[in-house]
């Protein structure tokens, strides 16, 4: 935990320490956690910055005036506290006219209003100072397929993010967006469900290079995918600009855990890949505190999800350095992957080289004594 803060960007969002422990079933059972108490809390804790919504920090219905108080009051509490804003992003889900959506509403009059709100909202992210806009596609999504054709809702999604990238790049605001994939809830079937989904939507925007992606554990693994090999194809597609940090298990409801509370060996192989990738982005915990918890749990639960990061990033280096891991890794032929393949030889050449194939099908990836060193590696006993 020494260099906590000092290397890695951690933020959490108001949020996430903010949750009051509500689910379907029952109330709150935390007291609201004013958002300057948060700020000066997790600059204590080590974090380096804070994301939120508009409606975290100014509640829906404040009259200008009032929403110019709140941000200047959480402005000073920035300032004393020296934590910055990662990123913010637009609440277009708990407002009950996003109820059929919000970009992707059928109501034409409920998408302008949505693309109103996020415009707004984006003014108090410049304001801020955040260099990431996030767009999570709350209540983008049906529980009666027949009523949307998926191509319009998608057209629409596409046209929503198009102006507001317009409107971004026209007030000057230096910010980048990022689209935040989830496969279901709120909704039965959202839509941009996966990482993959997402950038290929990136791709058809007006503005592409503007726009990367914000995947998020919990997501990817609700859906029983890999967020290792989402996080992956992000870095490779150049497009992580952002990432939410939790755990989860399959097939179950969004958890939201702490980040490290599930599937240490999955946490474990994304820190070690966004660690070797220099990723320098901020790393964002989007969690919260068993419902169990008193306020105090919350601090302990946000301390947790820091410190079971730096410790995997540890953990990850000293795998690495093991000279029985290089012995492994080489033996997989792991360093052979990066090897072109083809190398310029022409068809016969390749052609010739698919009588080969018995004869290699013979060899061993010596993956099970790989993945036993990353065992050892990660309970410490190695
Ligand atoms: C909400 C959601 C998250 C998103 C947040 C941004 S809000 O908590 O479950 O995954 O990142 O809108
Ligand atoms: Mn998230
Ligand atoms: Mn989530």
């Amino acid at each position: 935990m020494t260099d906590m803060g000092s290397r890695h960007r951690f933020t959490f969002g108001l949020w996430t320490v903010g949750n009051p422990g509500r689910d379907p079933f029952g109330g709150p059972t935390r007291a609201p956690v004013d958002p300057v108490e948060s700020v000066a809390k997790l600059a204590q804790l080590g974090a380096w910055g804070v994301n939120l919504h508009d409606e975290d920090l100014v509640p829906w219905g404040s009259s200008p005036s009032e929403r110019d108080r709140i941000v200047a009051r959480f402005k000073v509490a920035l300032g004393e506290s020296g934590l910055d804003v990662g990123m913010a992003t637009t609440n277009l889900f708990a407002h009950p006219a996003f109820k059929d959506g919000a970009f992707t509403s059928n109501d034409r009059r409920v998408r302008r209003a949505a693309i109103g709100k996020a415009m707004r909202s984006i003014d108090l992210g410049a304001e801020l100072g955040a260099e990431v806009y996030v767009f999570w596609g709350g209540r983008e999504g049906t529980e009666s397929g027949v009523a949307k054709d998926p191509r319009d809702a998608l057209e629409r999604y596409r046209e929503a993010i198009d102006v507001l990238a317009d409107y971004a790049v026209e007030q000057g605001y230096a910010m980048r967006f990022a689209i935040e994939p989830k496969p279901n809830e709120p909704r039965g079937d959202n839509f941009l469900p996966t990482v993959g989904h997402a950038l290929h939507f990136v791709s058809t925007l007006q503005r592409p290079e503007m726009v990367g992606v914000n995947p998020e554990v919990a997501h990817d693994t609700m859906a029983g995918l890999s967020i290792h090999h989402a996080v992956g194809q992000a870095l490779w597609a150049g497009k992580l600009f952002h990432i939410d940090l939790n755990s989860q298990r399959i097939g179950r409801y969004d958890q939201d855990y702490r980040f490290g509370a599930e599937d240490l060996k999955e946490c474990f192989l994304l820190v070690r890949l966004l660690e070797r990738a220099g990723y320098a982005g901020p790393l964002a915990f989007d969690a919260h505190a068993y419902r169990n918890e008193s306020a105090e749990g919350v601090w302990e639960f946000a301390r947790g999800c820091m410190a079971t990061y730096t410790a995997l990033a540890e953990r990850a280096r000293h795998f690495d350095a093991l000279p029985e891991v290089q012995e492994a890794l080489a033996a997989a032929s792991t360093g052979e992957l990066t090897v072109t393949t083809v190398g310029g030889d022409g068809a016969p050449v390749l052609k010739a080289e698919a009588d080969s194939l018995d004869a290699l099908a013979e060899r061993g990836y010596f993956n099970e004594r790989l993945d036993q060193l990353l065992v050892e590696a990660l309970m410490g006993v190695r």
